[in-house]
């Protein structure tokens, strides 16, 4: 069965660019709820740890650097269905492929620097969530 929670992080990028404000409301009307929320800054170190699976991949280095780059936005967020539907509302990693309307089609730039993170699994979601959350920040 689809859990009903994923995680997300609104990037370097769209935070300063201005897009918080846009992209929570998108996220708002895609009918999720909040469920727990934070403006942050990742170290190079911490950023290193959340993307570990990408360690052999080309762009490892420049995507650690590009998300210690500035604050983000980090959040639990709460639907049914949620790890698929949210990746439905953000669009393709390439935001050049991403379809009308998603939060990548508004907001990315490029490949690299694209807006918005979404957990690709139920079970990332719940491992993405606790890495930045603790328990007593989850409503
Ligand atoms: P998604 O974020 O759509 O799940 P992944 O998991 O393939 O995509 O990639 C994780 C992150 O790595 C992307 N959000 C993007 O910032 C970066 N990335 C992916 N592919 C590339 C690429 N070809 N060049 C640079 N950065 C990339």
């Amino acid at each position: 069965m689809a859990g009903n929670r994923t995680f997300t992080m609104i990037k370097p990028d769209a935070v300063k660019a201005g897009h918080i404000g846009a992209i929570l409301a998108k996220i708002n009307e895609g009918g999720f709820r909040i469920v727990a929320m934070k403006l942050t800054k990742l170290s190079a170190e911490k950023a290193g740890e959340f993307y570990a699976v990408h360690k052999e991949r080309p762009f490892y280095g420049e995507l650690v650097e590009f998300m210690s780059s500035g604050p983000i936005v980090a959040a639990i967020l709460e639907k049914d269905n949620a790890v698929e539907d949210f990746r439905t509302l953000i669009g393709a990693t390439n935001p050049a492929e991403a379809a009308p309307g998603t939060i990548r089609a508004l907001y990315a730039t490029s490949i690299g620097e694209n807006a918005v993170h979404g957990a690709d699994s139920d079970e990332n979601a719940a491992i993405e969530g606790n890495f930045h959350f603790a328990g007593t920040e989850m409503f």
